[in-house]
């Protein structure tokens, strides 16, 4: 847990600037640039196909490019899999993602943390919401089970976890959340078609705006979602693929403590 009067665990580092990094592509050796690239064309398998996929990988920028594979992908579609060199550099120091910084707290320290601290439990509501049905992840964070061998929130007795389950209405989430007293409310977006995930996590964050619910805490997961996404989409933080349930746990009471302890205002809060 972070000592009282440090700052929150959610603000940005104190920018400090890395030396100079450049990396390239590793392929056979360091610095060759060469990549691996699959993609499908809307064209039968033919030798035609084959040189379509070649200039369509020249077209990207590649260059001394080998087509490698070349799969029928149902009638009329083409399955490829290119070689080729990139002659692109990046400097590694450039590079700053924002990370959700998370303490290191298992089940048994998180159940302390809220009853010695906090001395109520800790609420929280969560569903997959709109069109998406895919409810194994947010079940692998709630429900008792778990996820890998990690507790889900429903066995811890000091959280009292409220899944609502598939194609929740956001309107419907937020209802229930104010009808709890929630805390925290925890999204699940798997579906990014047409990025249907982004539309509907900025909307519900615009509608807890509306309905002056932006002071709850809004935690986004999915396997496309990271950290920076959620936080672009208004959220106060986001996990992806293979996230554990003590890591949302330990995230939610660390950031009600630091609210708690004013270290932490509450976004949005008017
Ligand atoms: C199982 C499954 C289904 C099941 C869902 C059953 C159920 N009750 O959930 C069924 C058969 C219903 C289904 C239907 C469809 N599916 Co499907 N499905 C899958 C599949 C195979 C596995 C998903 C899964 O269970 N993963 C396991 C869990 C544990 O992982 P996870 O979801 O990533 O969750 C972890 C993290 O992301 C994170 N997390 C997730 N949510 C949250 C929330 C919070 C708050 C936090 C903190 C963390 C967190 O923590 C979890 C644990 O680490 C995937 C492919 C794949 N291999 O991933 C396709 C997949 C997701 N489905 C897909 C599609 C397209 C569909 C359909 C549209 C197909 C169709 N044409 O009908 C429908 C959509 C139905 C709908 N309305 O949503 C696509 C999505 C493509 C895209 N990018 O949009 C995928 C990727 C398959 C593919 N390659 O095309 N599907």
């Amino acid at each position: 847990m972070s000592a009282p009067g440090s700052p929150p665990s959610d603000a940005p580092p104190p920018a400090k600037k890395r030396p100079p990094h450049p990396i390239r592509a590793y392929g056979d050796r360091r610095d060759d640039g060469r990549i691996q690239l699959s993609f499908t064309l809307p064209v039968a398998a033919s030798p035609r196909a084959r040189e379509a996929a070649r200039r369509f990988a020249e077209a990207m920028g590649l260059r001394a490019v080998l087509v490698a594979a070349m799969e029928p992908a149902g009638r009329d579609y083409s399955f490829f899999v290119v070689y080729g060199r990139a002659d692109v550099t990046l400097d590694y120091g450039e590079i700053e993602v924002p990370e959700v910084t998370l303490p290191e707290w298992g089940w048994k320290e998180i159940n302390k943390v809220i009853k010695e601290t906090l001395h109520r439990k800790v609420v929280v509501v969560g569903a997959c919401t709109g069109f998406d049905a895919h409810t194994v992840g947010i079940d692998a964070i709630i429900n008792m089970k778990g996820y890998a061998g990690d507790k889900g929130l429903e066995a811890y007795p000091w959280i009292e976890a409220h899944n609502l389950g598939a194609q929740v209405d956001n309107a419907a989430l937020l209802e229930r959340a104010k009808e709890l007293s929630a805390d925290a409310v925890l999204v699940s977006q798997i579906i990014t078609q047409r990025d249907v995930h982004k539309e509907n996590a900025a909307a519900l964050i615009e509608l807890a705006r509306k309905r002056g619910m932006r002071g709850l805490l809004f935690v986004l997961g999915g396997p496309r979602i990271d950290h920076k996404l959620a936080r672009e989409l208004g959220f106060d933080a986001g996990f992806g693929s293979g996230t554990k349930p003590s890591q949302v746990a330990g995230y939610v009471v660390d950031r009600l403590v630091a609210r708690a302890e004013g270290r932490a205002p509450a976004e949005g809060r008017e």
